[in-house]
């Protein structure tokens, strides 16, 4: 079985399901249960160890479970509307980092960062995990973020609990572009 498919859909379904009644608002939990009853159309030997082996050996830590197991979430990257998941604000460095697509550009430093079809804008805390998220989406391009400035200007930063920075909005004044050869 290849765990990277299912985790594919796993994570579609936990953070962007068009049948989000599967996913509590409050906190982004879904019944382990019933999320195996729907992954098992796909993937019928599908079961609880599997479940455990791709949450455990997530690269990136995109899911939780709560104590039991019997609830699991996505950590962010949500799009599902009203999906509130608790985060802490904490000191950030004094440089963060978005990667993004060269195409993008002139949309971005023109209207700022957006967070488009997710819930947030996603930020990373150093520049090669950046490169890498704007590989995603074509010729990468990193925007270096004052973040420090970001934060003492009044504007809202968090960190999710697998190390992803996130912001509402970020408005040009806060970012100079950084070009990867
Ligand atoms: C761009 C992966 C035009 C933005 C990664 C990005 C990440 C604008 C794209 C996570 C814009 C949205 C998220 C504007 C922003 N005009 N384009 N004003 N503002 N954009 O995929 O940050 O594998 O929703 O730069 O590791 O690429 O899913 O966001 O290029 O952490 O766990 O619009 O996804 O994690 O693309 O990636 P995305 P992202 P997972």
């Amino acid at each position: 079985m290849n765990l990277s498919n299912i985790s594919k859909q796993l994570s579609y379904l936990l953070r962007h399901s068009t049948e989000p009644q599967y996913i509590n608002l409050n906190g982004g939990w879904a019944d382990t249960k019933t999320i195996i009853e729907v992954l098992k159309k796909t993937y019928t030997n599908i079961d609880m160890d599997i479940i455990e082996q791709i949450v455990d050996s997530d690269a990136k830590g995109r899911y939780s479970f709560n104590n039991s197991h019997s609830k699991i979430r996505a950590n962010q990257g949500h799009s599902i509307p009203g999906v509130i998941i608790e985060m802490d604000s904490p000191d950030p460095p004094e440089l963060l980092y978005h990667g993004t697509a060269t195409r993008f550009l002139s949309s971005i430093t023109e209207q700022g960062l957006k967070p488009m079809s997710r819930r947030f804008v996603h930020i990373s805390p150093d520049l090669e995990t950046a490169i890498k998220v704007g590989k995603r989406h074509g010729k990468p391009v990193v925007l270096v973020i004052r973040a420090q400035k970001f934060v003492e200007d009044g504007n809202k930063l968090y960190l999710s609990s697998n190390g992803v920075w996130q912001a509402e909005y970020v408005a040009p004044e806060y970012f100079t572009v950084k070009y990867i050869n």
